[in-house]
């Protein structure tokens, strides 16, 4: 909403008062998760939905392409992070910062080597421009971005090597995501975007 500059009005909820599970909210995300978007009666929950609603209400500048091509290989990068990166970051990041460590060892060390291959290929793949794909910001950044930081934050958590390898200060091994996080850092509102209790 900031990068397409459509007015909004915030309301950040705190998870340990249990204000994502009042009845008020859940009716409208049946899960209990964030994030969710109203507009009047209407509301909506899924990030990738909500983007691809706001495209629709919005389209410039457009997120999700300007030919069926880009379109395609947008929405291929967003199915590449939902299906092998948003699980192992949540078993890896969640793990640290529940404190499961110990007894969850083997399969964060899976998580994290599974990671650590992804980011890998995203750093050979960013195209010339910095940004994933095409000329400018799209939905793919969108939807990359904040899972690396949920990823980053919890490896800086945890000192140890063994668990965090290379996800630990990881723009110093990946230098095209290192670049790729400055541009994204640099667009206007992008501090707006940024969860408080993360600074
Ligand atoms: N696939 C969902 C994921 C939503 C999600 O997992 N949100 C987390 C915050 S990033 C949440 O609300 N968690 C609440 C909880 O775990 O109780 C989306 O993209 O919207």
């Amino acid at each position: 909403m900031e990068y397409k500059k459509i007015p909004y009005q915030g309301q950040l909820l705190n998870f340990s008062d249990g204000e994502h599970k009042t009845p008020e909210f859940v009716s409208i995300s049946p899960r209990a998760r964030v994030p969710v978007l109203c507009n009047g009666d209407f509301s909506l929950y899924e990030s990738i939905a909500i983007l691809q609603y706001l495209e629709a209400k919005f389209p410039k500048p457009a997120l999700f392409g300007q030919d069926p091509e880009e379109t395609g290989l947008i929405w291929q990068s967003i199915q590449e992070t939902s299906n092998y990166i948003e699980g192992p970051v949540f078993v890896f990041s969640r793990g640290i910062f529940f404190d499961r460590v110990e007894e969850q060892r083997t399969d964060i060390i899976a998580a994290r080597q599974g990671l650590e291959s992804e980011m890998e290929r995203i750093d050979n793949n960013l195209s010339d421009t910095g940004f994933l794909y095409g000329e400018s910001l799209s939905a793919a950044d969108i939807c990359l971005y904040p899972l690396l930081q949920f990823m980053g934050r919890a490896a800086n958590k945890n000192n140890s090597t063994d668990v965090c390898g290379k996800l630990q200060s990881f723009p110093d091994h990946f230098a095209n995501i290192a670049s790729w996080n400055l541009m994204i850092e640099a667009l206007p509102g992008y501090e707006r975007t940024y969860p408080p209790l993360w600074k």
